[in-house]
């Protein structure tokens, strides 16, 4: 079994904290008590005692005193660090082979390897940020588009975690008053305590389910919606592929049957991320095994796809399968090749032509809107983009709607004080003032190592 997290808090750590991959500089983090003694040991240059906060320029050499590279060095000494610990950074040059070299030298020199999520591990530790806070972090490198990434951002600047504390406070007066009620069970206390229990209950009710209602668009921006391209063979599912996605990623070809097994690829829909797939032309019949395994696929694709785009260059409806599906969207293709048509009235949504580029915006508005529902698409920026908090949330509107029709049917205090401290535990697992371990462990090992 895994050591405990609590019990290595103290040890030094180092990581590669840029990407391994190939890049002009790379970053190694340390983070520790012994930060300083590590940094010296490959960094001799910085001297007894290095000037805080300041890059220094030198080479940095292993155990046996070799040099093994050259670049920056800086000690941070704690507080006041991203981990609250003491931090030593070094700036090599980029590369996995190299990175990994320095690295190891770090590791002759005192420093464990970190695991992951453990720097910022530390900071939720060390207070410098809440839990909430530290999530971002992970959603913040990993934002597949600009608006998720400025949503993660928000996140990390606190303010998702400033609602919740702002009503956990006022649950807490609330928990108070009824407390109060307990104690003075003989006296009638009458309304004015009604109003300091009732009203605060309300108003926190209101703004737990208006966070929590941000979650449809949280979620669209955590989860990918998948949209499948589907079709007669040479409708040219494969040429939208490529325009939407702005590359020549799929074969495109003139003969019939050009693609089979399905292609997916991430597309920025307005700001949200989806899944596109482009899939094997159906047809009725075929003696290429390989082919209706293709259609099998696309179909099934199809089904469970949030929207579907059926294109035909001939008004052929789209498969018993899939005409009933709520996101089907049909597509006149090669609009450029049948002018005739284009004055014609048509039943269907869209025409296109990624000749001309005709009907390609419509398209585009036409997918944001079938994927991304109305209600969900305005707001703010305290936005909950986190299943784990969506569950706490929702735990804490039930448990603070329960203390309400307690306190209507003027059932006992005690069980009012039940509910609200349901809900303040609830709210606290999103800041992480009442996160188990276990629950931390989780949160913390889906992060990269050297975060
Ligand atoms: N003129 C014109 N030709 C198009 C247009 N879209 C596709 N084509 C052509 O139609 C043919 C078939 O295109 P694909 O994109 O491969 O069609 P597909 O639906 O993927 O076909 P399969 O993979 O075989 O099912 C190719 O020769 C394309 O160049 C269009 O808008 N205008
Ligand atoms: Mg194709």
């Amino acid at each position: 079994m895994r050591p405990s997290r609590v019990t290595l808090a103290s040890d030094t750590i180092c990581a590669i904290a840029s990407s391994a991959a190939v890049g002009g500089v790379g970053v190694i983090r340390i983070s520790g008590p012994r930060s300083l003694e590590v940094l010296r040991r490959v960094a001799p240059f910085m001297g007894e005692c290095p000037e805080p906060s300041r890059l220094s320029y030198g080479r940095f050499r292993d155990g046996q005193g070799s040099v093994i590279d050259d670049g920056y060095a800086v000690y941070l000494p704690g507080p006041r660090t991203f981990t609250g610990d003491d931090v030593a950074e070094v700036h090599g040059h980029g590369g996995a082979v190299n990175l990994a070299r320095l690295l190891r030298a770090f590791q002759a020199a005192g420093a464990r390897t970190a695991e992951r999520g453990e720097f910022s591990l530390r900071a939720f530790r060390n207070g410098r940020l809440d839990l909430a806070q530290a999530e971002a972090i992970a959603d913040l490198v990993e934002a597949p588009t600009e608006a998720a990434l400025e949503l993660a951002r928000a996140q990390y600047d606190g303010e998702l975690s400033r609602i919740v504390r702002a009503v956990r406070a006022a649950l807490t007066d609330v928990l108070a008053a009824v407390e109060v009620q307990i104690d003075f069970v003989d006296e009638d206390l009458g309304d004015a305590l009604t109003a300091r229990v009732v009203a605060p209950l309300r108003d926190s009710l209101a703004r737990l389910v208006a966070l929590k209602s941000t979650w449809a668009r949280g979620r669209l921006m955590r989860i990918a919606a998948r949209i499948v391209l589907t079709g007669p063979p040479n409708a040219g599912k494969s040429s939208l592929f490529n325009v939407l996605l702005d590359r020549s990623r799929a074969i495109v070809s003139a003969r019939p049957g050009t693609t089979r097994d399905f292609l997916e690829d991430a597309l920025d829909l307005g700001g949200y991320p989806v899944t596109l797939i482009d899939t094997a032309g159906l047809r009725d019949e075929t003696d290429d095994d390989i082919e209706s395994a293709g259609m099998l696929r696309a179909i099934e694709l199809a089904q469970s796809a949030d929207a579907v785009l059926w294109l035909h260059r001939e008004g052929e409806p789209p498969p018993l399968a899939l005409c009933r599906h709520p996101g089907l969207i049909r597509v006149w293709t090669q609009l450029d090749r049948q002018p005739a048509f284009a004055s014609m009235p048509w039943d269907g949504d869209v025409r296109i032509s990624v000749v001309t580029g005709e009907g390609l915006d419509a398209l585009r508005t036409l997918l944001f809107e079938r994927v991304v529902p109305a209600g969900s698409r305005e707001g703010g920026t305290a936005i909950v983009t986190s299943e784990r908090h969506h569950a706490a949330l929702d735990a804490a509107c039930v448990a603070v709607s329960d203390a309400i029709a307690a306190d209507e049917r003027r059932l006992p205090p005690e069980l009012i004080a039940i509910d609200v401290k349901e809900a303040l535990d609830q709210l606290g697992l999103i800041v992480g003032d009442t996160t188990t371990e276990d629950v931390l462990d989780r949160i913390f090992s889906r992060f990269c190592i050297g975060k």
